[in-house]
């Protein structure tokens, strides 16, 4: 990672095993300079604050840009990402045979997948009762069982589109580590836990390995 302060800077709001890791990678391998800033959305405190004051979401990643312009959603940074460094071929272009799948799997992973993060992790925020919370919970589980199961039945291998890796595979990076965790895609999504395994032995993205994933 850079940490240069000119004005073409950009600043990542991030915390380690977050989303955030996924658009650093995206950084990584396109060399765009980035700087980090790490805010905890969880406790309440000065980085909190600071976080809501740029996305009230409270999400990380959350990417500032020196002109003070605020960018949220991962997928809106792995596309800015792509046309700053097209050079990158980590999205497919206009024209390319990939370039649909990749944007329907793209869009799925954030807008399917990644919100039942959202809603299982604090299931608190949405129903009140202890009883109301579990349901909920398993329900957002065995629905993102789900959902992994039809994005491993759409991977080509060895990466996701097949012989070129591509931000989609950044993001199977990171999230086989969270729930349902490592040993249910080994088990169940052998082909998604491929990928991760391939990009774990990547040394481009070993600093970042150490640094999210200890
Ligand atoms: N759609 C967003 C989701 C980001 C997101 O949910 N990030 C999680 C961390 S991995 C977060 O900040 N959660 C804090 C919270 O929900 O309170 C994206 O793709 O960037």
């Amino acid at each position: 990672m850079a940490h240069d302060t000119d004005a073409s800077t950009l600043t990542l709001l991030y915390n380690p095993g977050c989303g955030s890791v996924i658009v650093e990678a995206m950084f990584t391998l396109a060399g765009i300079p980035y700087q980090l800033e790490l805010v905890d959305p969880w406790t309440e405190g000065p980085s909190k604050e600071r976080l809501r004051a740029v996305n009230p979401l409270l999400q990380v990643p959350t990417l500032l840009f020196a002109d003070g312009t605020v960018m949220t959603e991962s997928a809106a940074m792995v596309l800015h990402a792509a046309d700053v460094a097209p050079g990158a071929g980590l999205v497919p272009a206009a024209g390319d045979a990939t370039r649909p799948a990749f944007l329907r799997w793209l869009t799925y992973l954030v807008a399917s997948i990644y919100p039942t993060f959202t809603y299982a992790d604090v299931p608190s925020r949405y129903v009140s009762t202890e009883a109301a919370q579990a349901e909920l919970r398993a329900s957002i589980f065995a629905q993102r069982e789900a959902m992994w199961r039809q994005v491993e039945a759409a991977a080509v291998g060895p990466w996701f589109l097949g012989e070129r890796l591509s931000a989609i595979d950044l993001y199977v990076w990171a999230m086989v580590r969270w729930r349902p965790g490592r040993p249910w895609f080994i088990a169940s999504a052998p082909k998604l836990a491929a990928i991760a395994d391939a990009l774990d032995a990547d040394p481009r993205l070993a600093a970042l390995k150490a640094a999210n994933f200890p």
